[in-house]
């Protein structure tokens, strides 16, 4: 196999950079759409999308020149200040998914850190639990971020070796396991139940039709609040404007990130209703950039194409094709294709325990990026915009480089 030179930019960033990641070897640098080029000017269709920050596809149109234009006005004032970008856009966004308040944060897991002090606070004002005492039920196989309270719950042991002390208040049941909540639920401290609608990075694990619906209705039947990590199953990824909507779910608090900025810088935001937003008073949580004009201008555009252009329909349509052509390939290499919408992965039956990587690395010299996670198993989340011939592209790329596994 033609090994990839190694450009300077590998070669500086192995010197220079934090070793806390293992690329594969392709230096891009211009995305548009479904695609990206490397600084050899080869093309690839883009299969990870940013970790499903880039569902609008890289470099939309309509979000760059919203990010344009109110770069060149106003790009941050702080909240020691009102803006007149953060008013019209949180009704903007409490609009469209029905809530009567959002708290605008940055990255991902700062919006699940939020939902938590959210949870718990509202715990002790409303549902008399001692302080202190709160506690959130989470899943194993959970991923909802990396700060240390959050990779206190985690079971993967990268995420948490040697991260410690950890944060209490937390309990672990398994996924998609009803009993295992109605259990867990009688404890009169829980205050909430902390749950990914789909497990990305655990292999894209899609739960029993109605595990959801169930769980939600266990948690309003022990009065505990429902909090739904949205950051990568939202926005149209598994092919609904939430995975929620899939079971008319509606979660107590909501929580988003990832492609709410189409890929352009980090915004996240926790939406919830009166009752549970307002046990935050003034100075009890904040952010240096939470809610700048900037994020506002652009998440707002990234909502609006979103919905204009049907993203959501697409990624139903074009995921269920992608599954299905996969099954018909037959291979014996392929032991699962699983997912919802745009949100799929293959797990990979192979002696060679990095088989997943080298037919990654296949994929790339064939023109199609996307990378393995936890060793057997392929995410393929393209941006929602993309078509059949390049579903169909990627499926034959596929094909041709599981050749290298026989
Ligand atoms: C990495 C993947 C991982 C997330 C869910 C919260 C966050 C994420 C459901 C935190 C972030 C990213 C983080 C990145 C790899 C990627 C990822 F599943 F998307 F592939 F790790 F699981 N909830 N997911 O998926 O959001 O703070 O990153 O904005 O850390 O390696 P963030």
């Amino acid at each position: 196999m033609q090994m990839v030179d190694t450009p300077l930019q590998i070669a500086l960033e192995e010197k220079y950079g934090a070793h806390n990641y293992h690329p594969l070897p392709v230096v891009l640098s211009r995305g548009s759409g479904v695609h990206v080029w490397d600084t050899q000017g080869k093309k690839y269709l883009d299969f990870l999308s940013g970790y499903s920050a880039l569902n609008q596809g890289h470099c939309h149109p309509s979000i760059i020149e919203a990010l344009v234009c109110q770069a060149q006005q106003l790009t941050l004032t702080s909240r020691a200040f009102y803006n007149n970008k953060l008013g019209p856009y949180e009704k903007f966004l409490c609009t469209y998914f029905g809530y009567d308040k959002l708290l605008p944060m940055n990255t991902g897991v700062e919006a699940v850190e939020t939902a938590i002090k959210i949870c718990r606070k509202w715990a002790y004002q409303h549902k008399n639990i001692p302080e202190n005492q709160a506690i959130v039920i989470v899943c194993e196989g959970n991923f909802h971020g990396r700060t240390s309270t959050v990779i206190s719950f985690s079971s993967d042991p990268d995420s948490k070796h040697q991260f410690g002390p950890y944060m209490p208040g937390f309990v672990s049941i398994p996924f998609d396991d009803i009993e295992a909540l109605r259990h867990a639920l009688q404890n009169p401290c829980v205050a909430g139940f902390l749950v990914e609608p789909i497990q990305g990075e655990a292999g894209v694990i899609v739960p029993t039709d109605g595990y959801l619906r169930k769980a939600w209705e266990a948690c309003q039947e022990a009065r505990v609040l429902f909090l739904a990590d949205e950051i990568q199953t939202g926005l149209g990824r598994t092919g609904a404007r939430l995975a929620c909507d899939h079971e008319n779910v509606r979660p107590d608090i909501l929580i988003l990130g990832k492609a709410l900025s189409g890929g352009t810088l980090p915004v996240s935001a926790v939406l919830a209703d009166n009752e549970i937003m307002l046990v935050i008073q003034p100075g009890q949580h904040g952010s240096t950039y939470g809610g700048n004009p900037l994020a506002c201008a652009v998440a707002e555009a990234s909502i609006t194409v979103l919905e204009k252009e049907k993203m959501a329909l697409n990624a139903m349509e074009m995921g269920q094709k992608f599954r299905k052509r996969i099954e018909q390939l037959n291979s014996r290499h392929i032991a699962v294709v699983r997912g919802k919408g745009l949100m799929n992965a293959i797990v990979i039956d192979h002696s060679d325990i990095d088989a997943a990587w080298h037919l990654c690395l296949e994929m790339m010299q064939q023109g199609l990026l996307a990378k393995p996670t936890h060793g057997d198993k392929i995410r393929f989340a393209p941006p929602l915009i993309i078509m059949e011939p390049q579903i169909e592209e990627a499926v034959s790329i596929l094909e041709k480089s599981l050749l290298i596994l026989d």
